[in-house]
């Protein structure tokens, strides 16, 4: 039962985590053979580590960043329905991501808003430029604009750093008529956050994950198992509502 402010919706923000790209062969965060099972996020995902000990924090995002082109790391069905749903003229919908890798691309998404930053990218230091960068990232790595050597960095928001185009988000989570949140645990924050935004103004939300989330409670409805066959169902009863 949907109740909101306008049903069918128009205007839909989907945010995603690391659960929608396990079933590609991808690593999430917090499930026991989880990545924040073998290391710290202290170690390796924090601007103090990085200064500690930027070639540990290098070689943690150099291994995700050879693993992610790994021919067998593919876009699964998952991602082809969000691609579906936002190719929908019916519906006005805003893709943000919690992932920094670029399966969502791969599955036929455009204008994808990766909120924490892609791991496929390079930040300078020295110039701030941001570049593609599909290799490794170590202190011989010269930065394609100003040329600083040694002076790149992910273009990966870590833990204290603030997330990308927030105001953004928040404008479309006051605005929209449905919230859903896909493969996320609901642990970080202002991602988060975002289900008790959409809420206050008038969404009906939505949690498509493998199991309750932390913010479980916050969403008015909710369908579990992987996201490989709850997205696609989710994304064709949407689809149905546009016919
Ligand atoms: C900020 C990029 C403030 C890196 C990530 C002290 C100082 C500063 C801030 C804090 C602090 N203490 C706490 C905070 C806030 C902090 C936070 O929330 N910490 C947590 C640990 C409590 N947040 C921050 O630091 C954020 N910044 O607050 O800035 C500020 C203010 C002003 C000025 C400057 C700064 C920044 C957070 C971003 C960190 N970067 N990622 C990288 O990838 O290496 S976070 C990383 O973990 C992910 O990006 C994601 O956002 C987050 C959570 O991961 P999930 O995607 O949810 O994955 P998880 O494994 O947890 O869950 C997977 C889910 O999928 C599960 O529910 C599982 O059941 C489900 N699943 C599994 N398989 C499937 C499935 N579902 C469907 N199908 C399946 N097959």
């Amino acid at each position: 039962m949907a109740l909101t402010k306008d049903w069918p919706p128009r205007r839909i923000v989907v945010l995603t985590g690391a659960g929608i790209s396990k079933e590609s062969g991808l690593d999430t965060f917090r499930d026991k053979d989880g990545l924040w099972s073998r290391v710290r996020l202290e170690d390796v995902a924090t601007p103090e580590a990085f200064r500690r000990d930027p070639a540990r924090v290098q070689a943690f995002y150099n291994a995700r960043r050879q693993g992610l082109q790994d021919r067998a790391v593919q876009p699964n069905a998952a991602h082809r329905a969000l691609a579906r749903l936002q190719a929908a003229p019916r519906f006005e919908t805003l893709l943000v991501t919690q992932n920094i890798d670029d399966l969502h691309e791969r599955g036929g998404s455009t204008q994808v808003l990766h909120m924490h930053g892609e791991l496929l990218k390079a930040e300078c230091l020295a110039c701030g430029g941001v570049h593609l960068w599909p290799g490794d990232l170590d202190t011989a790595s010269l930065c394609p604009a100003c040329a600083a050597r040694g002076r790149l960095r992910p273009q990966v928001v870590w833990f204290g750093e603030m997330p990308l185009e927030m105001e953004r988000i928040q404008a479309a989570l006051a605005a929209c008529d449905l919230f859903v949140s896909i493969g996320t645990s609901g642990n970080v924050y202002p991602a988060a956050g975002f289900v008790a935004e959409a809420r206050a103004g008038g969404a009906h939300t939505v949690e498509l994950n493998l199991e309750p989330s932390e913010g479980a409670r916050l969403f008015r409805e909710a369908h579990h198992g992987p996201a490989s066959e709850i997205v696609p169902a989710y994304v064709e009863s949407l689809l149905a509502l546009a016919t």
